[in-house]
């Protein structure tokens, strides 16, 4: 019994200790819903209709990188009437994904080619092209680190210099994993990331993936559902569109007026809501 008992206490110290330990790990599932209806609406921006991947705010200006083979692009947007400037027509073999600004550079990743393709300030014309390994959805900064979705539950945190993975996380709600995080944009430390075919945003702390909040913008789709697959919409080419590709994707944040913009793939607008998450 005492050759036990040596050996039991501190063992289940040891169990208690880490069972702790992992309980300081494990994401609350309690997280608030904030409900984004027309009326937090600030302002409507329309916008040429193109399977938005990455959108950004920098300098006055929105950025988005649209996606699809053949049909990629870098353009600006004016945020005030929605006029558009074709940047950078990509390579038909590129499907473009996500976009972050990180050291006055623009960064344009790529779904499957596993290339970001680098645009120093100002110069669209001539990216510098970059290796990364997987899959590229999303991207934004954090802390001067690239961070990158792949459609799994994982961010990845990368050094802007070789694209090397410095770090993950998993993105968490209580203790389930999130997959298919898309679009993502860092706003005030948090991370905001649309969840590819949801009509939900959820917010994500970069420390530790656990998701503190959700915004749920299907009321808002609902409402302005006939403008965004109208009657021309449902209809891509010669062949029926996917539903998914009306999905909320494309989140930007201007950090001066700390308003949000939040689009679509393919929506013909920009909802433009002010951040409401209250400490920000
Ligand atoms: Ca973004």
């Amino acid at each position: 019994m005492c050759f036990q008992r040596y050996f039991l206490i501190p063992l289940i110290t040891i169990m208690v200790l880490g069972v702790q330990g992992v309980a300081s790990e494990i994401c609350s599932e309690d997280v608030p819903t904030l409900v984004i209806k027309s009326k937090d609406v600030v302002r409507k921006v329309p916008k040429q209709r193109h399977y938005t991947q990455g959108l950004i705010f920098r300098n006055g200006s929105l950025f988005e990188s649209a996606g699809m083979y053949g049909e990629s692009k870098l353009i600006q947007i004016n945020p005030k009437n929605g006029t558009e400037v074709v940047l950078k027509d990509l390579n038909e073999d590129f499907f473009a994904e996500g976009l972050a600004e990180i050291n006055s550079q623009l960064y344009q990743l790529t779904w499957r080619e596993k290339k970001v393709l680098i645009y120093q300030t100002e110069n669209f014309a001539d990216p510098e092209t970059k290796s990364f390994s997987g899959e590229g959805w999303g991207l934004t900064s954090f802390e001067e680190k690239l961070v990158l979705s792949d459609g799994s539950a994982v961010l990845k945190f990368l050094n802007p210099g070789d694209l090397s993975v410095v770090r993950d996380v998993s993105v968490r709600l209580g203790r389930a994993s999130l997959t298919a995080i898309n679009e993502v944009e860092e706003i005030n430390g948090q991370i905001f990331a649309n969840i590819y075919g949801k009509s939900i945003v959820v917010v994500i702390n970069p420390k530790n993936g656990c998701v503190n909040t959700k915004l749920d913008l299907a009321e808002l789709i609902d409402a302005h559902k006939k403008e965004i697959v109208n009657s021309e919409g449902a209809i891509c080419g010669s062949d029926p569109c996917h539903p998914y590709d009306f999905v909320a994707n494309g989140i930007a944040f201007d950090a001066v007026t700390k308003e949000i913009y939040l689009t679509g793939k393919n929506w013909p607008m920009i909802f433009v809501i002010k951040n409401p998450i209250s400490k920000n």
